[in-house]
């Protein structure tokens, strides 16, 4: 067998790259696609339900596939230094590809709304992190500024390698389901993975390689839902602060894939993103930061609401890690106890 040496190895006739292109890979991709029969039996019984753990990235995030094509091509045509807006995991992903590759990296991030995982990744992979007094879609329209005047390769999906090596995520599904899904659902926050998923469908159908096309569901927090609401939000506000945006640069994109794949976009309550949260890490065992639990929090919100049909094939992308926010894992379980170190206080506490 030949070892894995990341998407763009694998996905080559599908990217833009040439021999020329240098190519800047940690093996992200081929992540696994795991069946949750115990969660589909209580949320979407008359469902096939599978879980793309894509926290199994080299960083913990999706971003890792997006990241290696985009600072692969920074580096083919030389630029000074790569910068993005990030909610925390396209920054850590930034800084670890663009370190990799040799160039400098500077972040913006929102103070205070980033999960401690992501910032201290972005710190650890020696970016320049700053802190800007306001939120993403600030930070965002300020690097669009700073990197046309500097010549920075801006590397948030507005970058169109991003989505182009993000679509690898769509073929792989079908590789390892051995077909396309009926639905599949995933977060949506600046939008971006949803447009490169539908993208990667599209073209793996085109190539021949599946036949169906499944329904692209996006999910928003109901704080952070612009796209539901059909306008702008000034002040997003949602726990899962990787999706906390309100003003997605790929918002057509998304829209489009919505509507031509007969998809929804829909919103849930951050208490929805957290029972699906908890129950995915408790019931099968697998750890995804609050914003990726919003994919199954809509699924089980369309399940109840009877919209999901008998024999569906579901996939729920789960987008980061849940290492990623430690703090919101530590704050909503059970407090830890701490006992003498006898048997005695041990057992006293067993609840057998
Ligand atoms: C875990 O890192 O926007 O709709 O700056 O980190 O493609 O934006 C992160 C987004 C979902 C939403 N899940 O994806 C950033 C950033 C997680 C994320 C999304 C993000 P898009």
């Amino acid at each position: 067998m030949t070892p894995w040496c990341g998407v763009i190895e694998a996905f080559r006739k599908f990217l833009p790259v040439t021999d020329q292109t240098p190519i800047i890979s940690l093996c992200e991709g081929n992540t696994p696609l795991i069946q949750a029969t115990r969660l589909a039996k209580r949320i979407c019984p008359q469902a096939d339900l599978y879980l793309k753990v894509e926290g199994a990235n080299p960083t913990g995030s999706f971003k890792d596939r997006g990241m290696t094509l985009a600072v692969s091509k920074a580096l083919e045509k030389q630029a000074r230094a790569v910068m993005c807006a990030s909610t925390g995991n396209t920054s850590a992903s930034a800084a670890a590809y663009g370190g990799r590759a040799g160039l400098p990296v500077y972040v913006l991030v929102p103070a205070g709304k980033v999960a401690l995982g992501k910032l201290a990744q972005a710190m650890a992979h020696g970016a320049t992190v700053i802190q800007i007094e306001g939120n993403f879609d600030q930070a965002l329209s300020i690097v669009k500024d700073v990197c046309v005047e500097e010549q920075f390769e801006l590397v948030n999906s507005l970058n169109p390698f991003r989505l182009e090596g993000q679509k690898t995520a769509a073929m792989e599904v079908c590789d390892q389901l051995g077909r396309s899904p009926s639905y599949h659902f995933l977060p949506v926050g600046n939008a971006g993975n949803i447009s490169a998923y539908w993208k990667g469908y599209k073209e793996y159908r085109a190539a021949g390689q599946i036949t169906q096309l499944p329904k692209m569901m996006g999910v928003q927090a109901e704080g952070a839902a612009p796209i539901v609401r059909g306008h702008v939000i000034d002040h997003p506000q949602t726990m899962a602060t990787a999706i906390r945006i309100g003003n997605p640069a790929s918002w057509k994109l998304a829209l489009q894939a919505v509507q031509e794949s007969s998809g929804t976009v829909e919103m849930v309550t951050d208490e929805e993103i957290l029972v699906a949260y908890q129950a995915l890490a408790k019931e099968e065992g697998v750890f995804c930061e609050p914003a990726s639990a919003a994919s199954v929090a809509g699924l089980t919100k369309d399940s109840q609401a009877g919209r999901l049909p008998e024999g569906a094939t579901v996939v729920c992308t789960l987008t980061g890690h849940g290492l990623k926010d430690p703090d919101i894992a530590v704050n909503i379980s059970p407090k830890t106890r701490t006992v003498k170190a006898s048997r005695d206080a041990v057992f006293s506490l067993l609840q057998i």
